[in-house]
């Protein structure tokens, strides 16, 4: 089956997590990817945090698969000659180095236009251009602070709190690669390449954009009632961490199911839909809350809505997590089980829709990685293995005409 990217050719100047997550995905679409390293070393992730001596960590492999892996030395001369030609036979540029890199390589914007008018260069920084940070380099967790998410998350007596989701790098990925798919359509029209940048910074704010709106709530009526702090506790003027609430119009919270004492996931997710009160009622067996004037609105249950919870752990006693969604499932109560990594791989239902894949790479062996979490009607998206450093290097350069002796004497000057 042909795949709707089959044809773009992607020069994948990505490294760590924000970049890669983004050219992977365009990768299993279909786009010839074609990850530049530096010979020797190549993506930093590729030893970062191993579990096999000498092979390629699973930070790298869960990254940058259906790559190719070209070694180049883009600051030697003949480097840079080869990647001048790989642009000129280019459709899209993606990196995510720190501000002003591409630039001191002597690849600017405006010469890459020049090399190729149809060239969609693509870039993630920390922040945004003209930012007054925008010369810092950023990782995740700098992301996760600079874009409100750590302000928001964790309990009101803790600290700011950073998500274990990579808010910062693979959701950054996610937004250029709506962007480099817009500019592609752009390009389709016009025949004109451009700049697509995508701040982690920015990218973190717009996840973050219901907080916003709780700001401006706050600002205006000074209390925010779905939060843990409404009615007993204090506000400030800004908007606080809001531990477990729900965040939107439905209270919810993290509740304690049976073994909770032992197991630190044994919890489930509970959401009070206004709604669906009655069937709550039901589930829990306190049918007597269902016309009672002190329950029956979420308005009335607002100042006692922890007790209420205290009232469901204590239906929950003597369910695990997995019993209790079972009942609750049946009374269209929006919860799930508290699910580990372990249960997430080993679940039946991921496995089968191909959202957690078995892949094999070349020296490790079978790994799990997440497959696409975009299903498609007309296209079954393939995991294949990472590429070894440099794996594709000869069949790149014989693509761009080299013959076998200059091959062999770029291999012996360590340019690629
Ligand atoms: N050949 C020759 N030089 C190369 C090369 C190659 N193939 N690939 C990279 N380099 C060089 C760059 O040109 C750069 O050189 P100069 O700084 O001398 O110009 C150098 O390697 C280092 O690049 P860097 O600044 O990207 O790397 P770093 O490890 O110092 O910083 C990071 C890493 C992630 C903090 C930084 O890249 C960054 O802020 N990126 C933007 C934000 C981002 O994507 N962060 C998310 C990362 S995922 O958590």
């Amino acid at each position: 089956m042909s795949k709707p990217l089959e044809g773009i050719k992607i020069i994948d100047f990505t490294h760590v997590q924000a970049g890669p997550a983004c050219t992977q995905m365009l990768a299993w679409f279909g786009a010839d990817v074609i990850k530049v390293e530096r010979p020797g070393a190549g993506d930093v992730t590729r030893s970062q945090l191993r579990d096999i001596p000498g092979v390629d960590a699973l930070y790298f492999t869960m990254l940058n698969s259906n790559k190719r892996s070209l070694t180049l030395d883009t600051k030697t001369p003949e480097g840079k000659e080869i990647l001048t030609k790989l642009i000129k036979e280019s459709d899209v540029l993606v990196e995510n180095f720190g501000p002003g890199a591409l630039d001191r390589m002597g690849f600017t914007w405006e010469h890459i236009r020049e090399l190729n008018p149809g060239m969609i260069v693509a870039s993630v920084k920390g922040f945004s251009d003209g930012h007054h940070y925008e010369d810092l380099k950023v990782y995740e967790n700098v992301a996760q602070c600079a874009g409100g998410a750590a302000s928001t998350t964790g309990f009101d007596d803790g600290p700011p709190t950073v998500s274990a989701a990579a808010l910062g790098d693979s959701n950054t990925g996610m937004h250029l690669a709506i962007g480099i798919l817009t500019a592609l359509r752009a390009r389709d029209v016009t025949g004109k390449g451009q700049k697509v940048a995508v701040s982690m910074q920015d990218s973190v704010l717009n996840l973050c954009r219901v907080k916003l709106r709780d700001q401006q709530r706050l600002d205006r009526v000074g209390y925010l009632e779905e939060y843990p702090q409404y009615p007993h506790g204090k506000f400030s003027d800004v908007v606080p961490r809001g531990g477990n609430a729900g965040g939107g119009g439905q209270p919810g919270w993290v509740l304690k199911c049976k073994g909770w004492e032992t197991d630190p996931n044994a919890y489930i997710y509970f959401t009070i839909q206004g709604h669906a009160w009655a069937p709550i009622c039901r589930a829990i067996g306190k049918e007597e809350w269902i016309d009672d004037p002190a329950y029956m609105t979420a308005q009335a249950r607002q100042d006692k809505i922890f007790d209420i919870f205290g009232t469901i752990e204590e239906w929950l006693k003597d369910k695990t997590k997995f019993e209790a969604v079972d009942i609750l499932r049946k009374f269209d109560i929006p919860c799930s089980p508290v699910l580990t990594m372990k249960e997430l791989a080993n679940d039946p239902s991921l496995r089968a829709s191909g959202t957690i894949v078995e892949v094999d790479h070349k020296e490790r062996g079978k790994y799990l990685t997440v497959g696409s979490p975009i299903k498609f009607s007309d296209m079954k998206v393939e995991v294949k293995g990472s590429p070894l450093l440099g794996e594709h290097t000869d069949e790149i350069l014989e693509q761009l005409g080299y013959n076998s002796q200059q091959i062999a004497a770029l291999h012996e000057q360590r340019v690629v």
